[in-house]
C-alpha cells in the first residue's frame, strides 16, 4: 500500500512507479524493467501525460486492425503484467485474441509468475510456457515463442518491447502493433501501428474503440487500418514533444 495524495501533480505517475516496484518484488518485473520505466517516464512528461489525438487514432487502428485479425496475439512482459494485468485479459476477451507471456529477459521462474498473475486477473489460458517456436535472427533465449501462439499469429501486439526483438518480429511478417512513448525507438518505427502513449492508457483505450467498432462491417474496419498514417502519427508525437503542443499541424 501507498499513500500518493491525490492532488499531488504527479499522482499517476507516482502510483504507477509504485505498480512497477510491486512488480519487481513479485518476481513479475525484471530490474530492468525499473530502468525502462523510468525512460518511459521521461517521455510521458514530454508529452503531458496525456493521450494526444495522434495517438488515439492509432489507438482506434490498433482495435479495428485487432477485430479483423484471424489469430492476434497480445504479447506480455513484466512491466505489462505489473502494470495492465486486468486490462490485457480484458483486451483479449473483447477483440479474441490470445495471451502469451514473451520476455526480453527469459527465465522459467517469471514467465511461471507472470501466467499466474495474469489468471489472478481473469485470464484463461496463457500461451509462452511451452516456447516451442522461434522468432528468425534472435538470438536463443530471445527469439521464444509458442510455436501456436505468436508464432501462429497474424497481428501481435507488443508493448514496451525492446528494439531487435521488434524488427525480428516485424520482418516475420505479422502485423505488428506496437505501444511505446519513444516515437524515435527502433520500435516504435519498425511498427505496421505504433502507439506513441503511456501502456496505462493506450490499453483501455483501445479496447474502448474495439467495443466501439465490434459491430462494423469488415470494409470499415479495413478503411480505418489503411487510411492510419503511421508516418504521420509519428512525426505528430515527435512535435508534440519538442513543441509541447497536442502535435496536430
Ligand atoms: O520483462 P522483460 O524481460 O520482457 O523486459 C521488459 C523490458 C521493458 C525491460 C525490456 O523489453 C526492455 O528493456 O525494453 P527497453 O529496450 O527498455 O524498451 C522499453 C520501451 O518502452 C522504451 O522505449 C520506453 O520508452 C518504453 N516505455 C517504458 N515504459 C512505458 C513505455 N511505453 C509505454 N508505456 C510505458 N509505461
Amino acid at each position: 500500500h501507498v499513500d500518493v495524495p491525490e492532488d499531488h501533480p504527479r499522482h499517476d505517475s507516482l502510483l504507477t512507479r509504485h505498480r512497477i516496484e510491486d512488480g519487481v518484488d513479485r518476481g513479475i518485473t525484471s530490474r530492468q524493467g525499473l530502468i525502462a520505466q523510468g525512460r518511459g517516464e521521461a517521455y510521458d512528461y514530454l508529452l503531458g501525460e496525456r493521450t494526444i489525438p495522434s495517438a488515439d487514432e492509432a489507438e482506434r487502428a490498433a482495435a479495428a486492425q485487432l477485430l479483423l485479425a484471424d489469430h492476434p496475439v497480445l504479447s506480455v512482459n513484466g512491466n505489462v503484467a505489473a502494470l495492465v494485468p486486468e486490462e490485457m485479459v480484458e483486451l483479449a476477451e473483447v477483440v479474441g485474441a490470445e495471451l502469451e507471456v514473451n520476455l526480453f529477459n527469459r527465465t522459467e521462474e517469471r514467465v511461471a509468475a507472470i501466467a499466474e498473475y495474469l489468471h489472478e486477473h481473469g485470464a484463461g489460458e496463457v500461451k509462452g510456457l511451452r516456447a516451442d517456436g522461434r522468432i528468425p535472427g534472435l538470438s536463443h533465449e530471445r527469439a521464444k515463442v509458442d510455436s501456436d501462439g505468436i508464432g501462429d499469429a497474424d497481428v501481435v501486439l507488443v508493448p514496451l518491447e525492446d528494439g531487435d526483438r521488434a524488427e525480428a518480429l516485424a520482418a516475420t511478417g505479422k502485423v505488428e502493433i506496437v505501444i511505446d512513448l519513444n516515437p524515435l525507438s527502433r520500435s516504435a518505427q519498425s511498427a505496421a501501428i505504433p502507439v506513441v502513449d503511456n501502456i496505462v492508457r493506450a490499453v483501455p483505450n483501445i479496447t474502448r474503440h474495439a467495443r466501439e467498432l465490434a459491430d462494423a462491417p469488415r470494409d470499415e474496419l479495413e478503411a480505418i487500418v489503411a487510411d492510419f498514417d503511421r508516418e504521420a502519427a509519428l512525426a505528430a508525437a515527435e512535435r508534440a514533444i519538442r513543441t509541447g503542443g497536442d502535435g496536430e499541424e
